[in-house]
């Protein structure tokens, strides 16, 4: 690395920030010039790939069409989406082991078959797996969940892509990325009291909102970055997918030589502190950050409030001292139903003992939990260490329900027990993302993010308007008392243990393992390859929906009881936009099929227009496909017969898969024009046969009344991916790539 970041500094011509000296340093070919940030594509060369099992299924089904017979870089399955929480860790393990066993058996067998880490179901939450193992100060890596950032938290440039993304690098393919801007966050002071890192970026989110890193590396520096601990870190890289940011990331300090040295890497944390220089930016980005970054934001650690963000968005930012008023004003359902800390963002070891040491403090003051509690770890390494160190024990005795070492009620997961689900409800989470309808299914129920500490407490006093820095409570006795202000240890003082981390490695030869699919599984669908473009502009497309508003990849291809078609294409394309609300009746899943008039389901009415040979268009807002990394939000429309998606704009990851699998995304060059799309609509694009990269295409409206409105719209297609597009799909130019 030493060397690369020299000859990256002399091409730049000017110190560089440490995003900076790894990107350059990942080159799949060495720079002939310095690129042009937010503007050029760059192919990369990450060092790792990391899969979790709801988005692993489609990344392999792709992967072995394509003809290797290894991957070409280090990778792992993560076993951790389709475990659904019920009753508590033993019993929901059981039954996920039962209910699962065919997608399990075909990630175990492809993963050994093609030299692939396998980590069991139980093992723990990718993103926390991955931080205990394999991330490392100055790596790259690319992961196929949203959260990959997770990593950062250990110096890592770790991004979140899509399942046909992770086939480009584990084919030996280089793997492209528009070269991201910069976002520096200066980071003073110290953090004190009930405050911690989960602060941090919640109130990154308040300033920067849902769409604000979008296209960029967020890197925090300054002493306030070095006090933190090396998991804080990580929850901040962690949830900085929810302001879209590329990835997020720290310069390497002794927080994380710590970190590394107690998870078994002394090695690891020797090695990076013979290149430290390296691992951090070069002097001058500290003193004057302006000159190197994109956008600077400052915040004072010593004066950082517990915030608490949502509901239904992660930005909606509120100082735990505004919740009261704020609860008030919007009418949200003050008395809190159900508390969960835990999940990737949230679960280390520090998370973990803050919180046993306020329900401590609640039990000895004659206080209990009022509301449901539960807990969930993010590693067997970490559950393993804190039910030997006794935090297990505190929970429960407040009534915590300990649950699987999974992404459980985070994705969906969760036989909520509520008795009218259509009353209006809330509940607070130590998780990242808070979408309508994303924890339980259900529309009513109002989900706030905050730190694990601050959850703990609300847990405490069954109220979310409750500030336990000035607030008190009355206890058993009648008395009123006050929590005192948490306290932990960054890392287990008699160090980490576990039994049975969970790991199966891959065999040696992988030659003679068969990879099963039986042909009537309603879970695992072998792929076919999608058709190659007819060559001609696309004409009489019908509008399938115009979505209103909001519209998440959680809107687009719904988790939660989907989760289990995540390797089945046509069966999962049943959930297609089915969470879109239509423009025109403000309802979810009933749109207007233009071939007889009717309303019908969307993933229905689509199926119509495809029998019938007619492809169709989808318009939608701003960010269109923000949150999931799933591609199946891009697949699903690709398989139903959507040849096109146009929206104000795109959340990154999201567009990326559309061009991956050949579809066309596009944006209003004037974002009013999305006014001018009518319901009954047949749409032309026009341009396609001289599509070239930076010139805009136009797309005709034919209305019902005869009239017409011509629109232009922009695209970011690049040479390589109208490629992908003229081939139907970049697997197929893979393919063809792969057999020479
Ligand atoms: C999520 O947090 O939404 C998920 C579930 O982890 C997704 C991946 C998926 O949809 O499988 C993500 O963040 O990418
Ligand atoms: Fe799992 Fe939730 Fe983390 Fe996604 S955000 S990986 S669903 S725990």
């Amino acid at each position: 690395m030493p060397g690369k970041v020299d000859s990256a500094r002399k091409l730049v011509g000017r110190p560089l920030t440490l995003s900076e000296k790894i990107l350059y340093s990942h080159l799949s070919l060495p720079a002939g010039t310095a690129y042009n940030r937010g503007v050029d594509y760059v192919d990369f060369a990450p060092d790792r790939v990391a899969m979790q099992d709801a988005t692993a299924q489609m990344a392999l089904l792709q992967f072995m069409t394509c003809g290797r017979d290894k991957v070409a870089v280090p990778s792992t399955v993560h076993c951790d989406h389709l475990i659904q929480a019920k009753t508590g860790a033993v019993q929901d393990l059981a039954t996920a082991l039962d209910t699962n066993k065919e997608v399990y058996d075909f990630l175990a067998s492809i993963s050994n078959k093609f030299g692939i880490g396998f980590w069991k179901a139980g093992a723990g939450i990718i993103h926390q797996v991955v931080l205990e193992n394999y991330a490392f100060p100055g790596g790259m890596m690319i992961g196929t969940d949203s959260h990959t950032p997770n990593a950062g938290g250990l110096g890592m440039v770790a991004i979140g892509v899509g399942g046909a993304d992770a086939v480009d690098v584990m084919a030996g393919l280089p793997w492209e990325l528009k070269m991201p801007k910069l976002i520096g966050v200066k980071l003073t002071g110290k953090m004190s009291g009930w405050t911690s890192a989960k602060d941090v970026i919640l109130w990154v989110a308040g300033q920067l909102t849902v769409k604000g890193g979008t296209g960029a590396i967020v890197e925090y520096f300054g002493e306030g970055a070095d006090n933190i601990s090396a998991t804080g870190k990580g929850t901040i890289c962690n949830m900085g997918a929810e302001i879209g940011a590329t990835c997020s990331i720290f310069a390497y300090d002794d927080k994380m030589a710590a970190y590394l040295k107690s998870t078994g890497r002394t090695e690891v944390a020797e090695l990076a502190d013979g290149i430290r220089e390296h691992l951090r930016p070069d002097a001058d980005v500290y003193t004057n950050p302006e000159k190197y970054y994109d956008q600077v934001l400052e915040l004072n650690l010593d004066t950082l409030e517990p915030y608490v963000n949502g509901p239904f968005t992660p930005d909606l930012a509120t100082p735990v001292s505004e919740m009261k008023a704020a609860v008030e004003k919007n009418g949200w359902p003050s008395k809190l139903e159900v508390a969960l800390i835990g999940s990737c963002t949230n679960s280390s070891y520090e998370d973990i003992s803050r919180s046993a040491s306020i329900v401590k403090d609640a039990v000895s003051k004659g206080l209990k939990a009022n509301s449901e509690f539960t807990i969930t770890p993010g590693s067997e390494l970490v559950r393993f260490t804190i039910e030997r160190d006794g935090f297990i024990r505190q929970f429960e005795e407040v009534g915590g329900v300990v649950l699987a070492n999974a992404c459980g009620p985070c994705i969906g997961q969760w036989a909520r027990h509520i008795d009218d689900p259509n009353r209006k409800n809330t509940i607070i989470t130590s998780f990242n993302r808070n979408f309508a309808k994303r924890n339980d299914g259900l529309a009513s129920t109002h989900a706030f993010v905050a730190s694990p500490e601050i959850v703990t407490a609300m847990a405490i006093a069954g109220t979310i308007s409750f500030n336990p820095l000035t607030d008190t409570l009355t206890n058993d006795k009648g008395e009123k008392v006050k929590l005192s202000e948490p306290s932990g240890f960054e890392l287990p003082p008699k160090g980490f243990a576990v039994e049975d981390a969970g790991y199966q490695a891959p065999a040696a030869d992988g030659k003679g393992i068969n990879v099963l699919v039986s042909p009537d599984s309603k879970r695992l669908q072998l792929l076919e390859p999608f058709a190659a473009w007819e060559g001609n502009d696309l004409k009489g497309l019908k509008l399938l929906i115009k979505a209103k508003g909001k519209c998440t990849t959680d809107h687009i291809s719904m988790a939660g009881p989907w989760l289990k078609f995540r390797g089945h294409l046509d069966n999962i394309s049943n959930n297609m936009l089915i969470g879109a609300i239509n423009f025109y009746n403000e309802k979810t899943d009933t749109v207007k099929n233009q071939l007889t008039g009717e309303y019908g389901a969307v993933p229905a009415t689509a199926r119509a227009y495809k029998a019938a040979g007619i492809g169709s268009i989808v318009v939608g807002d701003e960010n269109y496909g923000e949150g999931s990394s799933r591609e199946h939000a891009a697949m699903e429309p690709r398989h139903l017969g959507v040849r096109a998606i146009l929206v104000r704009s795109f959340a990154r990851i999201h567009e990326t898969n559309l061009k991956k699998q050949g579809m066309l995304g596009l944006t209003f060059a004037d974002k009013s024009d999305y006014d001018k799309v009518q319901e009954d609509d047949s749409i032309d694009i026009v341009g396609l046969t001289s599509f070239t990269p930076g010139k805009p295409l136009t797309v005709v409206l034919n209305h019902k009344d005869g009239s017409k409105d011509e629109i232009s719209v922009n695209h970011t297609y690049n040479e390589q991916q109208i490629e992908w597009f003229k081939a139907g799909g970049a697997l197929n130019v893979i393919r063809s790539q792969v057999a020479k």
